[in-house]
């Protein structure tokens, strides 16, 4: 528990230096505006009372930053940027209303935006394959595929065809929990079964930007 706290901690620090590097005066509307310039002065009574003052209004201005994250003119960097805002706001309506549902969405688009279009995967001999190979040129170490929709009942294994250890974990908040990988040696495999639909979102604990999705179907 300890060490999840900290990591949040981490992240949000991060998070906020990231986007007080990248903020310019033209996202969305006044609420968003008003929000931003009380973030970037640290002026946390003001973000919250400009929560409290638009309650009603705050998960459409949320959606609204994540639909325009999903503009496809928009370059990574601005898509990013988007959707940054939307998480602090989100999270700030999460600490004011003790709703956390746009902050899961939010978090859920921010990661289904760096994976690749969903793949119908066809299991090879009762299991689904995903490889984790090994890193090569630019490339970093992926789950490939990254993003598949099984069946519910049906089984994926991941194959570890590279030369580094891997440790695969469902992210916190947003997946359907469980799935929970000891150390895969290269080599090794580790297979689950997944027994409930829904979203797995799940990350390598060593690699964090080595990510993948399993959406399990009935
Ligand atoms: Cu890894």
């Amino acid at each position: 528990m300890k060490f999840k706290k900290n990591s949040i901690s981490i992240m949000l620090i991060l998070l906020t230096i990231f986007v007080l590097s990248k903020i310019n005066p033209s996202h969305g509307s006044e609420i968003t505006q008003n929000f931003l310039d009380a973030f970037i002065n640290k002026d946390t009574v003001k973000m919250s009372s400009i929560i409290k003052e638009n309650k009603d209004k705050i998960p459409d201005e949320i959606k609204a930053l994540i639909d325009e994250a999903k503009l496809p003119e928009l370059s990574k960097e601005d898509k990013e940027t988007k959707l940054n805002i939307a998480e602090i706001i989100a999270n700030a309506y999460k600490n004011v209303t003790g709703n956390i549902e746009p902050l899961k969405q939010v978090k859920k688009d921010a990661f289904d935006s760096k994976l690749s279009p969903q793949l119908h995967s066809a299991p090879v001999e009762g299991f689904h394959i995903i490889e984790m190979p090994k890193p090569s040129g630019d490339d970093k170490n992926i789950f490939k595929p990254d993003n598949i929709t099984i069946k519910r009942g049906e089984s994926v294994r991941w194959v570890n065809t590279g030369e580094t250890e891997h440790i695969l974990a469902s992210m916190p908040l947003i997946s359907v929990p469980g799935l929970f990988s000891p150390k895969v040696e290269a080599g090794q495999s580790w297979d689950y079964k997944f027994e409930k639909t829904g979203e797995y979102y799940y990350l390598c604990f060593i690699h964090k930007s080595m990510i993948g999705k399993v959406t399990v179907e009935e």
